[in-house]
């Protein structure tokens, strides 16, 4: 299968973010794309350039002053005066508006986002597009015929919603694959979400929706990020109700008991008959991930790719998390790997 990447994604650094009540560096880093990108050309795969896929697509999943924050919030800071990585230090909860944007930066930042691991700096916005690109340009090879492709996208996009970044992620990545699939001879697109944190952006893209089948397994949000959506009770609304699969698992699964979640989730997305299927690949359910508390082994990421091949759909993989870095490269690889 094709890969597809960008070098841009490295003026994205956000270099801290608050983890457990500590200023600590991001995770979420550039090298985490170089040991993907360095692994799958040893595994000898093509890689590709993103197309220049027009910046109004975005809009499809997005809304406009959303993208429009995105694209002017750092210019905003430094006409402030700071430098320095964004973090927001205020949020509308319960009991606080949500139908006004203040007109101050940090006012604004709070509004926009929904925690404080998420920095936006200098190369942020060009990095996230660059990666939106990615996940657009992998649904295009699909859609014309490649039977997968994987989108080596940074930052990832599962958290960010229709209106909101957060969890490390600014532009939801995998919807944007999906909505290509279906604005290009799909009737029907299924997202399976195997990273360990739930997508809880593209689950609030596509909640309302009946043409995109959502599927998650995920840790628990009870005590893990993003805490506040990912219950089992979550199952659409309107037309899409239904058309949403939460399956939380517990802190210290392992490969047996994920593999029956990942069986479930399979069998519901056969039901669901799709033409094309978007995984978001996150391997941060890694034994030795230092952020979560799944136990999945190395050889257990090549029976993921076998399960996932197994679902003989036209399948576009997009990067989503992954932080234990010096295995990333070699985990991604087995998932691909599987695939014919
Ligand atoms: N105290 C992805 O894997 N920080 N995002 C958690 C826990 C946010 C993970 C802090 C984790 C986001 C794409
Ligand atoms: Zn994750």
């Amino acid at each position: 299968m094709r890969v597809i990447y960008s070098p841009l994604h490295a003026r994205h650094d956000g270099g801290v973010e608050l983890h457990r009540g500590a200023l600590v560096p991001s995770f979420e880093s550039p090298a985490r794309a170089l040991y993907i990108l360095d692994a799958l050309q040893q595994g000898g795969f093509d890689v590709l350039p993103p197309r220049d896929m027009p910046e109004s697509r975005l809009l499809d999943v997005h809304d406009a002053d959303f993208v429009e924050f995105l694209r002017s919030a750092y210019r905003r800071w430094t006409a402030g005066g700071r430098d320095g990585s964004m973090l927001p230090s205020g949020f509308p909860a319960r009991g606080l508006r949500r139908d006004h944007v203040p007109s101050g930066i940090h006012g604004a930042l709070g509004y926009y986002t929904f925690d404080a691991s998420t920095p936006v700096v200098a190369g942020t916005w060009e990095a996230a597009l660059a990666a939106a690109r990615c996940a657009m340009t992998a649904a295009a090879l699909v859609a014309e015929g490649d039977s997968a492709a994987y989108a080596l996208c940074r930052p990832p996009g599962h958290h960010a919603g229709r209106g909101f970044f957060g969890g490390y992620c600014y532009l939801n990545n995998a919807a944007l694959a999906a909505q290509q699939l279906r604005d290009h001879g799909c009737a029907r697109v299924a997202v399976l979400d195997v990273d360990y944190h739930h997508g809880n952006g593209t689950q609030e893209i596509f909640w309302e929706r009946d043409d995109v089948l959502f599927v998650s397994l995920h840790a628990t949000p009870e005590s893990e990020y993003p805490y506040f959506l990912g219950y089992a009770d979550e199952r659409g609304a309107g037309r899409g109700e239904g058309h949403t699969l939460n399956l939380p698992l517990p802190l210290g699964t392992r490969w047996r008991e994920y593999r029956a979640a990942l069986d479930m989730a399979l069998e519901a997305i056969g039901r669901y008959a799709p033409d094309a299927l978007v995984v978001s690949l996150g391997v941060d359910t890694f034994e030795a991930d230092p952020i979560s508390g799944f136990k999945l082994t190395g050889p257990d990421y090549a029976q993921l790719g076998t399960c996932l091949a197994a679902a003989r759909l036209p399948t576009v993989l997009v990067q989503e998390g992954g932080y234990a870095i010096a295995e990333i490269g070699a985990n991604v690889a087995r998932v691909l790997g599987a695939f014919p």
